[in-house]
């Protein structure tokens, strides 16, 4: 079933043709106020808060860092979780992903095993995601231990996407690892986008209204970005100028 946030997603996505999602890493964010960075972004266009990250370890500083956002920010806030560690009660909703391309199995189901029964305690609406990380991968392709799909391989991409998509999973992410030096490329992205159904996001290493529109004019229906706004310092203006590069309605 289809909940409030997924539909703000799906009708942002039908209205802006491309959407902006913002990444804070609570784990990251030490001396940096992740609320402060969410309400900036809100004001920039932002659709929709993220918060999450690979080496998060203390489940306080997530549930102190999404109830500091809420104050702040009326776009919904989705979790972005590396595990069980990763689910809040405090979110609207969590984005509940398999690393498809993992090859531990923690990071395809049995992580996830272990977070169902908190996700329906907590009362979280759970978004279906397949999660694929290609090229560099960073810190999340170390973590979760990730086969990386080299960008000379599209099809492998488009495979996965489609295993995801045929899974019943309702968005596919494409991940190049936060701080990536180089996003995924736009042959890659127009390979999934021409066979799936579902939306595409795609994140990491992306930093410029540049890259944000080659990422969208390619067929991303989402663009994530979490590096770029780290530092407090002009995120209104710069998420502004990238949700701007992105539109295509
Ligand atoms: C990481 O794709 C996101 O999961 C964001 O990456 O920090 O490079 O923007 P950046």
């Amino acid at each position: 079933m289809t909940g409030k946030v997924e539909k703000h997603l799906l009708d942002k996505i039908k209205e802006d043709g491309c959407i902006h999602i913002t990444l804070v890493d609570p784990d990251k964010s030490s001396g940096r106020d992740c609320a402060a960075i969410a309400y900036e972004a809100e004001k920039g266009g932002t659709a929709a808060i993220m918060v999450g990250g690979s080496t998060l370890a203390a489940k306080e500083d997530l549930d102190a860092a999404i109830q500091r956002i809420n104050e702040k920010v009326n776009v919904p806030v989705i979790l972005f979780p590396n595990g069980p560690m990763g689910v809040s009660r405090h979110a609207d909703a969590i984005w509940f992903m398999s690393l498809l391309n993992s090859q531990n199995t923690y990071y395809i189901i049995d992580a996830q095993v272990i977070s169902a029964p908190l996700v329906k305690r907590y009362g979280l609406e759970a978004i279906p995601m397949g999660y694929i990380i290609a090229g560099e991968g960073c810190m999340a392709g170390y973590i979760g231990q990730a086969r990386l799909i080299n960008y000379r391989h599209p099809e492998l991409a488009v495979g996965y996407s489609l295993a995801a998509e045929t899974l019943g999973m309702r968005f596919v992410y494409l991940e190049a690892g936060s701080g990536a030096r180089e996003p995924i490329p736009p042959e890659m992205i127009g390979a999934v986008k021409k066979q799936l159904s579902v939306p595409l996001v795609v994140g990491g290493g992306i930093r410029s209204p540049k890259a944000a529109s080659a990422a969208s004019m390619a067929g991303a229906d989402a663009i994530v970005t979490g590096t770029l706004v780290e530092e407090e310092s002009q995120v209104k203006d710069k998420i502004g100028a990238l949700v701007k590069a992105i539109k295509k309605a």
